[in-house]
């Protein structure tokens, strides 16, 4: 069997996607997800121009040697744009062996560890009330993990809150420049202990909370934070702060028992090697997207199980349904799976483009049987969607100091 073909497809069904297909001499194709928000064109640029012209004619069974070649072979390793390039084509790899075996992926990894993988599901609000409201919501649909996050009083636009109520999965398609949003972690602090003070009180003890920091705090904010929370009993806090030094872990973690979870900018096991081997964190959040595609996310998930960090895969509505049939396939799967971030099925036009039946229900996904990863991309209906330039929103202190977004 050989690779005859491999197409490049950029979508934007609200939001842009791009798409790899990798097409064989035998008929039989496989689908990646090379979706790098923000930078969609260079990914597709770097698989159309040096990626897909060297692996014409190679044999599409021999993914570990591809990705080996695709990683060793390019002389400059890692990175995001390099690692979604890979990513993408190992997912469609993947997804090939499936058709040729005439089995689900999770079947390839080494089968079934459990029927079905948790979710949490996103509550936002522009009030507190608003955000416990659409948490009361998400319980009712049988939702048992959710993520809080509320507007901060004060600031004019908050991450995972937009000013028109709308959420941040609506506007991505339109903004052909980055948006620039406010930031206090004064006005904030203040906020997210009377926002969980007041989850546990309406929403009661038995269902899991989670909480988004999204880097805006240094590592003895993060740590001041995390032993605040304490009493709210959080699944996790997730990207407390940034770990380029991944010694700032150390400092949280000596200083509080709240769970940490990070990872969801990593593009290879090496961005959270001492997070891991230290047991600094709870949670690993790496992508198939973003980190080498199921070979390369399979690998930080082992290392991680011998270190008792469990998987928590970004899930949030940059990630293509390719990708999230390839976190199902590994939830089901991995050993020490956690839990998956989820925000939905998609718009109508997203639900044309990318088919699965990957049931969702009680707040679990439920895998397909389907062979491969179970995913079809229909590329006359992405073809009515063209790519539009868009960004998202940069962050900035009150004096204009530019921060983490
Ligand atoms: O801001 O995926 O947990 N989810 C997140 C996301 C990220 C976007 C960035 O591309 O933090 O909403
Ligand atoms: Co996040």
């Amino acid at each position: 069997m050989k690779i005859k073909d491999i197409k490049i497809l950029v979508t934007c069904p609200g939001r842009n996607f791009v798409t790899v297909k990798v097409v064989t001499d035998e008929g039989i194709y496989g689908l990646g997800d090379a979706t790098l928000n923000g930078r969609e064109m260079a990914v597709a640029t770097c698989l159309e121009e040096h990626v897909a012209p060297c692996l014409i004619g190679r044999d599409p069974q021999n993914i570990e040697d591809i990705w080996q070649y695709l990683y060793k072979g390019v002389y400059w390793r890692r990175g995001p744009i390099g690692m979604a390039a890979i990513a993408a084509i190992d997912m469609a790899l993947w997804d090939i062996k499936g058709k040729i075996a005439g089995l689900p992926v999770y079947q390839l990894l080494g089968g079934r560890s459990r029927k079905a993988a948790t979710l949490y599901a996103h509550a936002n609000g522009e009030s507190i009330d608003e955000t416990l409201d659409n948490a009361a919501a998400l319980m009712e649909d049988g939702f048992k993990a959710i993520r809080l996050q509320s507007a901060i009083p004060g600031l004019p636009v908050t991450y995972g809150v937009l000013g028109d109520k709308k959420d941040y999965f609506e506007l991505q398609g339109n903004r052909p420049l980055p948006p620039e949003e406010e930031w206090s972690t004064k006005k904030y602090f203040n906020l997210v202990i009377e926002l969980f003070e007041r989850a546990r009180e309406r929403l009661g003890d038995d269902i899991h909370l989670l909480h988004d920091v999204h880097s805006r705090l240094t590592p003895i904010e993060a740590a001041r934070l995390g032993k605040l929370l304490e009493p709210y009993d959080l699944m996790f806090l997730e990207d407390a702060c940034i770990a380029e030094n991944q010694e700032s872990y150390k400092l949280v973690r000596n200083h509080t028992t709240t769970p940490l979870a990070i990872g969801e900018t990593y593009n290879s096991i090496w961005d959270c090697k001492e997070l891991i081997e230290n047991q600094w964190i709870d949670y690993i959040r790496t992508a198939a997207t973003h980190a080498g595609g199921i070979t390369g996310l399979r690998r930080i998930i082992d290392f991680a199980g011998i270190h008792d960090v469990k998987s928590a895969p970004h899930g949030a509505p940059d990630l293509s349904p390719i990708c999230f049939a390839a976190h199902i396939h590994l939830n089901i799967w991995a050993p020490n799976f956690g839990i998956q971030e989820y925000v939905g099925p998609g718009n109508e036009e997203m639900q044309r483009i990318f088919k699965h039946n990957i049931k969702v229900e009680d707040g679990m996904a439920f895998v397909s049987d389907a062979p491969g990863l179970g995913v079809e991309f229909d590329e006359e209906a992405a073809a009515e969607f063209p790519y539009k330039r868009s960004y998202l929103p940069v962050s900035r202190l009150e004096d204009g100091t530019m921060w983490h977004w």
